[in-house]
């Protein structure tokens, strides 16, 4: 054994050093573990470990690898660095709020979950949500979820959601926690994946994870009667194992979901049923809002692109205007 050899050897005896996941993020504790191995062990940070790229309240989130050192004999280990992420989902908790916050990373598939009612759907913050998924390479389907809730009134809105989204381009799915309709599907798809299901408070985020396991027991709370909001009943971050395998993150309801570095100039890129027209405009670049000849428009129209996604697009551009 050579001088160099011998003392890499010797570094790796007295600091066990290794690359691990974040699964569970509550302050500034942190749990990681060695995935796909399911050996969860606590970590802390030190010093300034923030990224450049973002104006970040989290440097680490659920789904980040991270290189750690742990001390001789056990006990705490702690996170030295970030390794460059996949992609990311990140949002600004207000518009006006300068800082952002990485909601998880390294997702293999978000499903982003809504209802009709209990809560009711806001199309706004999903098409904000989708915008973020597109810009940041997260691949996503939309589950609609508490089926068994729906009645007449409902159900024509249902479809007329399907069509808007299948027409954008989007996987939809519909889903039932509390009778298991579905379940078995959404098992499929986490197979051999990281996972985060995101919504607003109440629609069931954690509801649907324990029907994928019965060794979960997440907590969950009905929602308020008065409202018909959720009552903000998961308060971190968490991953958690699935005996079908894969691996799904629970997370907080979100309120308010803000774009983070998303030029105006490229908004209608991350609309992919815009993108997909997009070079037809007569005018390039084109704002797809006053210009004579714009593909978008044309589309618009002849009812290839909701017109529901489109006046959501002129909102996003109008806000994002006013907030750069
Ligand atoms: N009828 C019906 N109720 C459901 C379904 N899924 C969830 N619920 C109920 O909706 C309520 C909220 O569910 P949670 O799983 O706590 O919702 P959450 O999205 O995790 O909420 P937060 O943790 O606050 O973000 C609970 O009372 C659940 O029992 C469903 O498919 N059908
Ligand atoms: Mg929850
Ligand atoms: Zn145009």
């Amino acid at each position: 054994m050579d001088f160099v050899q011998f003392s890499i050897f010797a570094s790796m005896e007295k600091n066990k050093t290794g690359i691990a996941t974040v699964v569970k993020h509550t302050g500034s504790h942190y749990m990681l573990s060695r995935l796909p191995a399911w050996d969860v062990f606590p970590a802390v940070i030190t010093g300034k470990l923030r990224l450049k790229d973002f104006n970040s309240t989290n440097p680490i989130a659920v789904g980040d690898r991270v290189e750690f050192e742990s001390p001789e004999g056990g006990g705490t280990s702690v996170i030295k660095s970030i390794l460059p992420r996949k992609n990311c989902i990140i949002r600004k908790s207000a518009n006006l709020s300068r800082q952002s916050h990485v909601i998880a990373s390294n997702l293999d598939r978000v499903f982003l979950v809504v209802t009709l009612k209990h809560p009711e759907v806001k199309m706004q913050f999903v098409d904000r949500f989708l915008v973020t998924c597109q810009a940041y390479n997260v691949p996503v389907t939309i589950l609609i979820n508490k089926t068994d809730l729906y009645g007449e009134e409902e159900k024509p809105r249902v479809e007329k959601l399907k069509e808007i989204y299948g027409k954008a381009g989007y996987e939809i799915m519909e889903l039932s926690a509390a009778t298991g309709e579905n379940t078995g599907l959404l098992k499929e798809a986490c197979k051999g994946r990281i996972v985060l299901f995101s919504g607003q408070s109440g629609v069931g985020k954690s509801s649907i994870i324990n029907a994928l396991d019965p060794a979960l027991t997440l907590r969950t709370e009905e929602i308020s009667e008065y409202h018909l909001q959720g009552k903000h009943t998961t308060t971190f971050y968490e991953m958690h194992p699935l005996s079908s395998g894969g691996f799904v993150i629970d997370m907080p309801g979100i309120r308010g979901f803000g774009l983070v570095n998303v030029a105006k100039e490229e908004l209608s890129t991350y609309f992919p049923e815009m993108l997909r027209v997009e070079d037809d405009c007569r005018f390039i670049p084109c704002t797809h809002t006053h210009e004579p000849g714009c593909a978008v428009k044309e589309a618009v129209e002849k009812g290839m692109i909701s017109v529901e996604r489109y006046e959501s697009y002129l909102g996003m551009l109008e806000e994002e205007g006013k907030y750069r």
